[in-house]
């Protein structure tokens, strides 16, 4: 028999590649989409099959984090042998102004998925993965982060994890669940929502070189984090339900680094050199100097001319509206545990997921339909 995996957030980057790992290691994925007016499934339609068809290995669910009553009768419908709950308003910036919303899907939105496991009896059979976050750890209170360091968290983003951090433990110790966490530092791929900071640099990059854009304006340039690839983390997902006892792992690369050393490795995916002067708002990036045969082959010959022309000018600029009320200044996660214990490791260096994120975006912005589509349009204020 086939093994059963029901994802909350199948929507969303890790839960597309995770449903992508577990088919094809013969399960079948149920997973929770919310209804929106617009299709919201672009990441996972290769894996969609029509409902008409026999055997299916992949199929959607309507649901929300915010409602009890439907996550219930899906769990008590799938009667899954693995959940992972990844549905969240994973948006840290964003939790300030919905910060209600956040605790109530975040937050509540796991006891919820613990709770109807518990009343529908599948606490021996239903294993549940919780995705928590680096976040957690805030103003860190020690470095490298790790399983053991107390948390403090700076967001309602981070408070309502904390909440389903500790509500999966409860339930894991009241209740004897195999309920586990995982927490994950940053990862990024090429289908990272489009306002995260990687991404937002990897696009705005990819448009810049091609002269589809003239500059970006970013947030804070020094804070640091531990970023790895999206496509490793989710199996270290898998790994934590295939263990025989329940508990919770930090899964990171052991490396940090800065928003502005991440621009400029960017830039030098397309062989140009970018550098940065000035302090706080008034720091500005600017074009030093182009490798002319990293620039033909990586963006092509055609858009060379009229970038060279630009050599000098200010492609970065900074706009306060993007600072957060409370930041995190550094993130670096110690994995020992995750390594001796799942045997997990990244197999992504950080310039292995960058040049698969530039390569990605600038032949998304070179396709004419993207253009026609809407995907010119400038990141608004609030991203
Ligand atoms: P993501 O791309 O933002 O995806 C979030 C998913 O949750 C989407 O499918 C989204 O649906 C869904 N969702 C949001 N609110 C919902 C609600 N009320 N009811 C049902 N579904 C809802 O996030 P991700 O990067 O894949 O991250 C997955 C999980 O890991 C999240 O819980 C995140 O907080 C956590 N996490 C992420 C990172 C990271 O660096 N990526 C690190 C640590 C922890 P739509 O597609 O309709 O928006
Ligand atoms: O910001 C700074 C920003 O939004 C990273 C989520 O997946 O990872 C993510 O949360 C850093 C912050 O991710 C811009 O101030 C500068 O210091 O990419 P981010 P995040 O807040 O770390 C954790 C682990 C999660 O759990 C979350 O779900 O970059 N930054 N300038 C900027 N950030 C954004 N978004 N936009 C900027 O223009």
């Amino acid at each position: 028999m086939a093994k059963v995996a029901l994802i909350t957030g199948i929507t969303g980057q890790d839960g597309a590649y995770l449903a992508e790992y577990l088919i094809k290691k013969g399960y079948t994925v149920h997973g929770i989409k919310r209804r929106s007016s617009l299709f919201n499934t672009d990441r996972i339609d290769h894996l969609y099959q029509d409902p008409h068809e026999h055997n299916r290995n992949m199929i959607l669910h309507y649901g929300d984090m915010t409602d009890s009553m439907n996550l219930t009768r899906i769990i008590g419908d799938v009667k899954p042998d693995e959940i992972y709950n990844l549905a969240a308003m994973s948006h840290v910036k964003v939790s300030f102004d919905t910060p209600e919303y956040t605790a109530n899907a975040d937050g509540i939105g796991t006891l919820r998925i613990l709770e109807a496991v518990r009343l529908l009896g599948l606490t021996k059979k239903t294993r549940i993965y919780q995705a928590s976050t680096s976040e957690l750890y805030g103003l860190v209170q020690e470095i490298p982060q790790k399983e053991t360091t107390p948390f403090y968290p700076r967001s309602p983003y981070a408070v309502a994890k904390l909440y389903a951090y500790w509500i999966t433990v409860n339930y894991r110790e009241a209740y004897g669940m195999h309920a586990s966490n995982g927490i994950l530092f940053n990862h990024e791929s090429p289908l990272r929502g489009e306002t995260f900071v990687t991404r937002k640099v990897t696009r705005a990059v990819s448009r810049i070189v091609l002269g589809m854009q003239d500059m970006v304006y970013m947030g804070n340039l020094s804070s640091k984090r531990d970023w790895g690839h999206a496509k490793d983390y989710i199996k270290a997902m898998y790994l934590i339900l295939q263990q025989d006892t329940p508990d919770d792992y930090v899964i990171s690369t052991g490396i940090t680094t800065t928003i502005r050393d991440f621009i400029k490795m960017s830039f030098a995916k397309a062989g140009v050199v970018v550098d940065f002067k000035g302090v706080d708002e008034k720091e500005v990036g600017f074009l030093v100097s182009i490798d002319e045969s990293v620039f033909a082959k990586e963006v092509g010959i055609e858009y060379l001319e009229s970038f060279r022309k630009r050599l000098g000018e200010t492609v970065v600029g900074v706009d306060p509206s993007y600072f957060r009320p409370t930041e995190v200044d550094i993130l670096i996660g110690d994995n020992s545990k995750a390594k001796a214990k799942l045997g997990w490791e990244p197999s992504y260096s950080l310039d292995g997921l960058c040049e698969d994120m530039m390569m990605h975006d600038i032949a998304l912005m070179k396709k004419e339909d993207y253009l026609k589509n809407g995907g010119y349009r400038i990141l608004n204020y609030f991203e």
